[in-house]
């Protein structure tokens, strides 16, 4: 018979290749030792450390799954994974910071851009001298980005972009915009452009007032008539499949990230009952709170078997937006009710800012709702086994 690790009860471990559990190792290690130290004020002071995206940079976090030649790791997705779910073990802002920069950023100028777009900014959103933010919701289109308003207007030589981007990860201290706006010089089809810092008629002021994911910092992009030459136009991709394909990699990597929350507040709640006696003996030695910690350990357990596997398919170019909403949506879901769970396990203590659990529980709040609701993706979900589209 097999032996029985509690932690990691289908021995996820031993199911990675070397140079994963390399890169889980060091994603482990930086968050232990540079995350964790200053989360707790970080998210307190709703400030963001801009340092952060250099020291993942030099750690090799950034953009992990493209080729060595711009920088990134030649990993795999399973690796991309690993690392969500190593930072996100902290903090999903921080997690955050790393996917938008990763997967939306990086992703779409490697895919989508010209050799020379590639060049010019690949190898420092890769190091992390670049901030990048991502583009698509607006305030009047969150769950309906085909319904923005941002346009393209021809003019001679570029464009003219106007219009505004609500909830913007990153946006207030990135050097590099990626825009996605209706062109009319393309029979109005969506198409992505990528904007610099200190151009003319570009802000991206900040959204305060979060009360979740305060360690990563949240804005807008107002674009009054920006202009643009030929050169940031994307060329090679066009339609919403642009952003969505952007979209895949973000959440797929959050279906691992919010497993990571869910651990720590799996493995906080289970040490809290231990040490914590009420009625002489600890709470962990109650029928209900065992019960709460195994329903946790169930739904990490196959959570993460989930994402793997959606990953392994991802590595093997078979992964289908349909697997991707159901890892997101369910993983993400499982996280906060089990953030909850855990908040509630720490009884008064769990309300504290030291015991960690209710940070993650806010952040989770934004993770079950960004990169498309939890109901968003049950609709993707329904769509595909029954043909009938309810969104509209
Ligand atoms: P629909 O008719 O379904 O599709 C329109 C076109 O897009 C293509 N497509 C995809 N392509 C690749 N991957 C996917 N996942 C795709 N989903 C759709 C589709 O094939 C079609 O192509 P074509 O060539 O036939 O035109 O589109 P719809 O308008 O009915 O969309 C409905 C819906 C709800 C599925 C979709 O719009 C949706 O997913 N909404 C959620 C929006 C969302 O996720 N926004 C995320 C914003 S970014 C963000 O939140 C970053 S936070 C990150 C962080 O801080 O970590
Ligand atoms: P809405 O679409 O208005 O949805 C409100 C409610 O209605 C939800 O419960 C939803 O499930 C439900 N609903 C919507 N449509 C339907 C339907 N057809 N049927 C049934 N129910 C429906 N966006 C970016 O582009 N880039 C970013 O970097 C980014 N970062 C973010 C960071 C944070 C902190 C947050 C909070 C958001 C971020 N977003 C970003 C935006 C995010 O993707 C949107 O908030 C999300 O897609 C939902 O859109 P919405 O907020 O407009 O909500």
């Amino acid at each position: 018979g097999g032996q029985f690790n509690w932690a990691d009860p289908f021995q996820l471990r031993d199911q990675l290749q070397e140079d994963e559990i390399l890169i889980m190792e060091s994603a482990h290690a930086y968050a232990q030792e540079n995350l964790l130290p200053r989360v707790i004020e970080a998210y307190r002071e709703e400030k963001t450390d801009r340092a952060i995206f250099n020291e993942m940079g030099a750690q090799g976090l950034l953009g992990v799954t493209l080729p060595e030649e711009y920088g990134g790791a030649g990993a795999s997705y399973v690796a991309y994974g690993l690392v969500a779910r190593e930072v996100e073990r902290i903090d999903s802002g921080y997690r955050s910071m790393m996917s938008v920069q990763s997967s939306l950023v990086m992703y779409p100028i490697y895919a989508y851009g010209s050799e020379e777009q590639r060049k010019r900014y690949l190898p420092k959103l890769a190091s992390g001298e670049f901030v990048g933010c991502f583009g698509l919701t607006e305030p009047d289109a969150g769950s309906d980005p085909a319904g923005m308003r941002t346009r393209a207007e021809k003019i001679d030589g570029g464009y003219r972009l106007t219009g505004s981007k609500m909830w913007i990860s990153n946006s207030p201290i990135a050097d590099v915009f990626v825009v996605w706006a209706k062109s009319e010089a393309h029979d109005n089809k969506i198409r992505g452009f990528v904007l610099e810092k200190g151009m003319k008629g570009l802000s991206a002021p900040k959204v305060g007032g979060k009360l979740s994911l305060r360690a990563s910092i949240t804005g807008e992009i107002v674009m009054d008539g920006v202009e643009v030459g030929e050169d940031a136009l994307l060329p090679n991709v066009s339609g919403l499949k642009g952003p969505f394909g952007c979209l895949n990699r973000a959440r797929y990597g959050i279906s691992w990230g919010a497993m990571g929350a869910a651990e720590d507040c799996w493995m906080r709640a289970r040490q809290y009952g231990l040490d914590r006696k009420q009625f002489n003996r600890p709470l962990a030695q109650t029928q209900l709170f065992q019960k709460k910690l195994a329903d946790m350990q169930t739904e990490i357990a196959l959570g993460l078997q989930g994402s793997l596997r959606a990953g392994r398919l991802f590595d093997a170019g078979q992964a289908s937006p349909e697997m991707i909403s159901l890892v997101k949506r369910n993983n993400c879901g499982k996280a906060l009710d089990i953030a909850r769970m855990a908040r509630d396990m720490h009884g008064g203590n769990g309300i504290q800012e030291e015991y960690m659990v209710m940070r993650h529980a806010q952040n989770l709040e934004t993770v079950n709702t960004y990169e498309g609701t939890h109901d968003v993706h049950a609709l993707i979900l329904g769509r595909a086994q029954t043909g009938l589209q309810a969104f509209f």
